[in-house]
């Protein structure tokens, strides 16, 4: 550790810290705009910076690091004078259209230019103009809402993808594609991690909001919901809750209020991905198939897997993802046992995911005829449609999803954290492949728990040793998949999740700031409310929730089967 001083206090700090952190140990919070722990630390954006006695110019805090002896100021006239010219520059050629932008009070830019008291108007001149780019089937880009921090470059380099960066110089600099290509254009894999770094509103999902409200409203519809495991882990966060409230309950009861027919749980569908998937790799590990078998449940990551590792298609488990299993199961088996026409069912998700916008419109996506899915919502377009229905979150009752398609099992829960679907998998292939029955402790796979972006085990079921890795964040993927391309490793079933930490850190998930973000581990939070709630279920396998048990019985047969197939069961492109 090294000792310093900052605003008079001493400060005792790691000898690798950067001011920045040092501040935050004596409790003193430096401004910043671009940087974002990990992913962008530049220093280029002149908010955090600080006066150290002695040194010639300011310092950028996010960067500089702490020397033994250093006197730090972090609060001057000349900071706070030099912080507000800063703001009022990036303003000049900011289009400012504060009142109905959909970060409009939680954007970090509004905050510090209210914080430091701007002068919005100090240097209008001539400001570009930018098109928005609409392409992509998820989100928009709004470059007059830029201040070219550049957080979402680093989102997207550390996703291993890099479609975005500067283009041009000075006053036309701007972040954009390759050759002004629009995003669509590009391998971006929909991931949204670019949307849930940005500090303002340039980038954000496509809203399907009024298209979901306006089915609520019509009589000829039957409206279905289903929502993500992920999404109860976050949803309390819009409204102000602490990060790691589970608050299914009261998502169910404001879904019922918003006027959805049924409300239902993916939870389910991910249930019967297992079944499914547990199937295959039994079949693929029995016949000699394609082995690793690779988890085709995050869109993002089977968008990545087509757009660069081609030659692994054939790896990747020809389930549909739950949130398709759940449209097609409802459009096939629900619409028969209710008697209902498939084209007037609506089939809605809350998802937080901003690639299963994309997924929903994939190929070979229509069990019944007509698309799986209706419409996807972020986690955050759900909190968005609550506020204007009304309804006040923190006060609604505790509701329980509606039967039948609403019961899922602690194995379903966890789909939503990185290394629950392997997890999920095991409990099912190791009670099938070995007619043991798992119970307690033994239920849990502890070795691919955690936040770490790479985890391997090997179990040992039945007579083989079965070895697994878990993946999540596309950079993460693609060190694995280059091991296993070059025949430096040897596994049997492999998970990859797109988003760093799995879907929990969606690119749909609430936005937390910087200063959030920089300091706190929301990953690890928020997957602690799906293994709580695994922990407390009565039923935490897949194969043991009854209404899956009677979707075979009378609908399905087997997992595996021909019917099976045709519903559950998709296609990819090489
Ligand atoms: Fe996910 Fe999945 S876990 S992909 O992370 O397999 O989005 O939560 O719904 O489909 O169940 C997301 C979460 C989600 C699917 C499931
Ligand atoms: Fe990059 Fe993901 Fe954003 Fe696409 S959605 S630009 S892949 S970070």
């Amino acid at each position: 550790n090294v000792n310093l001083k900052i605003n008079g206090l001493s400060v005792s700090a790691p000898k690798d810290a950067t001011i920045l952190e040092a501040a935050r140990l004596a409790g003193i919070n430096i401004p910043t705009l671009c940087y974002l722990k990990d992913v962008n630390q530049i220093g280029a954006c002149r908010m955090c910076l600080v006066e150290v006695k002695g040194a010639r110019s300011f310092a950028a805090a996010c960067v500089q690091p702490v020397g033994e002896g250093m006197e730090v100021y972090t609060n001057t006239p000349a900071l706070r004078r030099s912080r507000k010219n800063t703001l009022e520059l990036i303003l000049s050629t900011h289009d400012k259209k504060c009142l109905s932008c959909v970060r409009s009070g939680d954007c970090e830019l509004q905050r510090l230019a209210r914080e430091y008291g701007v002068d919005e108007s100090k240097y209008e001149g001539e400001k570009p103009h930018y098109e928005l780019d609409a392409s992509a089937a998820h989100m928009i880009r709004d470059n007059n809402k830029c201040i070219l921090c550049r957080r979402c470059v680093g989102a997207c380099a550390e996703q291993g993808i890099g479609v975005i960066g500067p283009n041009r110089r000075g006053f036309a600099s701007h972040i954009g594609c390759a050759f002004e290509m629009e995003l669509a254009e590009t391998s971006c894999v929909s991931c949204g991690q670019c949307i849930v770094a940005c500090p303002t509103g340039a980038l954000y999902e496509k809203d399907d909001t009024a298209k979901v409200f306006e089915a609520i409203g019509d009589p000829e519809k039957v409206v279905v919901v289903q929502t993500a495991p992920a999404v109860r882990a976050a949803l309390g966060e819009s409204f102000g809750m602490p990060i790691g409230t589970n608050v299914k309950g009261k998502m169910v009861a404001a879904l019922r209020r918003l006027g959805f027919d049924k409300v239902f749980d993916t939870d389910f569908s991910a249930d019967l991905t297992i079944m499914e998937e547990a199937n295959e790799f039994i079949e693929r590990v029995k016949n000699g198939g394609k082995l690793p078998l690779i988890t085709s449940c995050s869109p993002g990551w089977v968008k990545f897997c087509e757009h660069y590792y081609e030659d692994m298609v054939d790896n990747l488990s020809s389930c549909k993802s739950p949130q398709q299993m759940f449209g097609a199961i409802v459009k096939t088996y629900y619409a028969e046992k209710e008697n209902i026409d498939p084209s007037k069912l609506f089939v809605v998700s809350v998802m937080p995911c901003t690639a299963k916008k994309f997924e929903r419109g994939r190929d070979d996506q229509a069990a019944a005829g007509v698309q799986d899915i209706d419409a996807v919502l972020t986690t955050r377009e759900l909190a968005s449609m609550i506020k204007r229905a009304g309804l006040m979150f923190e006060s609604l009752p505790d509701e329980e999803f509606d039967m039948p398609l609403g019961i899922g099992s602690g194995a379903g829960v966890i789909f939503g954290a990185t290394g629950g679907v392997m997890e999920a998998a095991l409990r099912t292939a190791v009670e099938t492949l070995t007619d043991t029955k798992l119970e307690g402790e033994a239920l849990d796979f502890k070795e691919v728990r955690g936040t770490k972006g790479i985890k391997e085990a090997t179990y040992k079921v039945g007579d083989l040793d079965v070895n697994v890795a878990v993946v999540s964040g596309l950079k993460n993927a693609r060190m694995l998949l280059d091991k296993i391309r070059a025949g430096e490793a040897n596994y049997h079933f492999v998970e990859v999740m797109a988003c760093p930490g799995g879907c929990v850190n969606g690119g749909g998930q609430p936005i937390q700031p910087a200063s959030v973000r920089n300091n706190t581990d929301i990953r690890a939070l928020r997957a602690s409310v799906l293994y709580n709630e695994d922990k407390n279920l009565p039923i935490r396998k897949s194969h043991e929730n009854p209404v899956i048990k009677e979707l075979y019985d009378t609908y399905l047969e087997k997992p595996g089967s021909h019917k099976a197939h045709e519903i559950l069961h998709t296609t990819y492109v090489k």
